[in-house]
């Protein structure tokens, strides 16, 4: 997979792509990274990349020409590239999404700066809209590391084959609470214990204890996902009893 981001900060997308996991699947040659400056496409000496927005509002738009010179030094266009804009109005950013992106051969991303961008650039060049999260950031080169950071973990030989399946098993649940040494952990007075099933070896009372963890955290913090698992057919019987005893001090929770 190539990545080839347009943005007017290449140093906060550059470091991303020298550390860590991405630096070795970049070494490698499982990706492959290109930031173009969209500043160096600027048309005056003053290098300017903003202009007002026509029929009046706050703050500033990205101009036209020197993303669109940008996007044509990209190849933007061209067969197998899919160029993707990371804007608050795109559509939402979901693990479904991050999946066929990941089957690309290239994505060309751009970020915005100011307000946005001028909107014949998205009509004659854009495939994608996409938004990272119902929150407003600053600027569009978090939402497009997000993007990358989600698709690139994917690829072949990224990441390990059990880490993936692990996921791929992922069954409409949050995580189960995790613990390691020491057993007893010493931060507070008389200390916090590891619970006491977790040292018992008895493997069944095991799964039962983490299961029910799960649908506790899964209806405190997505109750979303328990009525999406419970309406799609998702859930075994044992995992409906969990959540009738949980749901039964929630009036209206099963409408
Ligand atoms: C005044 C209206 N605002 C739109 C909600 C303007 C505005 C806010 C934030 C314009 C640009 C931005 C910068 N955000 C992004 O570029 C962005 C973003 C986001 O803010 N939230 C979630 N996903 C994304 S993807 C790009």
């Amino acid at each position: 997979m190539k990545y080839t981001v347009l943005t007017l900060f290449p140093e906060i997308i550059d470091a991303f792509f020298t550390t860590s996991i991405m630096a070795k699947a970049v070494s490698r040659g499982i990706v492959e990274y290109r930031s173009i400056n969209i500043r160096d496409y600027a048309k005056d000496k003053h290098k300017t990349c903003d202009d007002a927005p026509y029929g009046g509002g706050a703050g500033m738009l990205m101009l036209p020409e020197p993303l669109s010179d940008a996007l044509n030094a990209a190849g933007a266009g061209l067969p197998d590239k899919r160029v993707i804009y990371l804007s608050p109005s795109g559509r939402l950013l979901a693990q479904d999404l991050v999946k066929e992106l990941a089957r690309e051969r290239e994505l060309i991303l751009i970020c915005g700066r100011y307000e946005g961008i001028d909107q014949r650039v998205i009509d004659l060049y854009v495939d994608d809209e996409i938004s990272v999260g119902d929150y407003v950031l600053s600027s569009g080169e978090t939402a497009a590391l997000t993007l990358i950071d989600a698709s690139y973990r994917l690829l072949d030989g990224v990441i390990s084959e059990e880490s993936l399946e692990e996921e791929s098993f992922s069954d409409g649940l949050l995580e189960y609470p995790q613990y390691t040494r020491p057993e007893i952990y010493d931060s507070i007075e008389g200390g916090m214990r590891v619970p006491e099933i977790l040292l018992s070896g008895h493997h069944e009372n095991i799964r039962r204890w983490r299961l029910k963890k799960r649908v506790e955290k899964t209806f405190a913090n997505r109750p979303d996902l328990l009525h999406r698992g419970l309406k799609n057919g998702l859930f075994d019987d044992e995992i409906r009893e969990i959540i009738d005893a949980l749901s039964g001090v929630t009036e209206g929770f099963h409408e």
